[in-house]
């Protein structure tokens, strides 16, 4: 039984803001209304009638997507590592529809089926939030007695909104090879290097990849959900405190990013999803200036 905590990351209380009452991302596709009171699957709302919608990208089958429900063959593990592919939520153990697909432990999208996301149920991915402090004229920058941290940010080629250099897990990879693949790929540009240079890039990642810290495990509020689909992420930190680890990448914007830079970290961001929830509780942990 999966418990419906509507909460951000950092606790409040406006899950669904980014995919709820809105145009479904790359398509004309108008979701149906879901006032705030009636998100949760507990309160009744009979006159519910959401939007059937699966992309035709992903009714292509590609590799990273499922079969349709309805096809006999496709019988998957719910809850479970089916196979390579891990169809378990951080959120809870969630229940599946009549149509026996899962459904959103988070609420109501106002779309059933699978939109533009690959999976039914969870679709994982991993945020590198990788930190730095900020400095100017070689010393450290204050802002109401605190440190003002910095981080690496990349403009989205979707809908140009900046956002952390994050991915999907491929099937049968670790979190840990995900956040350093996709930082490579969209902050550093590695698809465009020969394969010496990926080399020696990927073991300089390595060593600065190889601690950092989880500051967010769990349900995403990306505007690609639906009731039958879900992003999922694990972000972690990975902070440079003295400036001279990161200072060794320059900066490239690619893969699925048309822009790259470091931001301030402030409460006037606004990013993609939930990843401005995800930096709070950064700066939290770097106990770096917020507001
Ligand atoms: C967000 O979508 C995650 O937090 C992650 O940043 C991103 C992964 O999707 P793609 O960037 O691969 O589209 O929900």
């Amino acid at each position: 039984m999966c418990a419906a905590v509507n909460r951000t990351a950092h606790g409040g209380n406006n899950l669904h803001v980014k995919c709820r009452n809105d145009t479904y991302p790359r398509s004309n596709i108008v979701r149906a209304n879901v006032p705030d009171d009636k998100v949760d699957w507990k309160i009744s709302f009979p006159e519910y009638k959401p939007v059937v919608y699966t992309s035709d990208s992903v009714k292509k089958k590609p590799v990273w997507a499922d079969d349709d429900c309805t096809e006999k063959s496709f019988s998957p593990k719910w809850n479970e590592v089916d196979g390579k592919v891990d169809r378990r939520s951080f959120v809870c153990k969630y229940e599946l529809t009549e149509e026996g697909v899962p459904r959103n432990p988070k609420g109501r999208t106002g779309i059933k089926e699978r939109g533009c996301l690959g999976r039914w149920g969870p679709n994982h991915a991993a945020d590198p939030i990788v930190t730095r402090w900020k400095m100017e004229g070689g010393k450290p920058v204050f802002k109401n007695g605190k440190r003002v941290a910095q981080f690496i940010s990349i403009q989205r080629k979707d809908n140009g909104e900046w956002a952390l250099p994050g991915g999907m897990v491929d099937p049968g990879e670790e979190v840990s090879e995900t956040l350093r693949r996709e930082f490579g790929e969209e902050a550093l540009n590695s698809l465009k290097l020969s394969p010496d240079e990926t080399q020696k890039m990927l073991e300089t990642l390595d060593e600065f990849f190889h601690s950092g810290t989880v500051i967010y495990k769990g349900y995403v509020d990306d505007p690609r959900n639906t009731d039958n689909s879900w992003m999922e992420t694990v972000a972690m930190n990975f902070h440079d405190e003295n400036g001279s680890g990161v200072a060794k990448f320059s900066l490239n914007a690619g893969s699925d990013a048309v822009g790259v830079q470091w931001l301030d970290i402030s409460k006037d961001l606004k990013l993609y999803a939930s990843h401005a929830d995800f930096i709070k509780k950064t700066a939290e942990h770097l106990g770096a200036y917020w507001e």
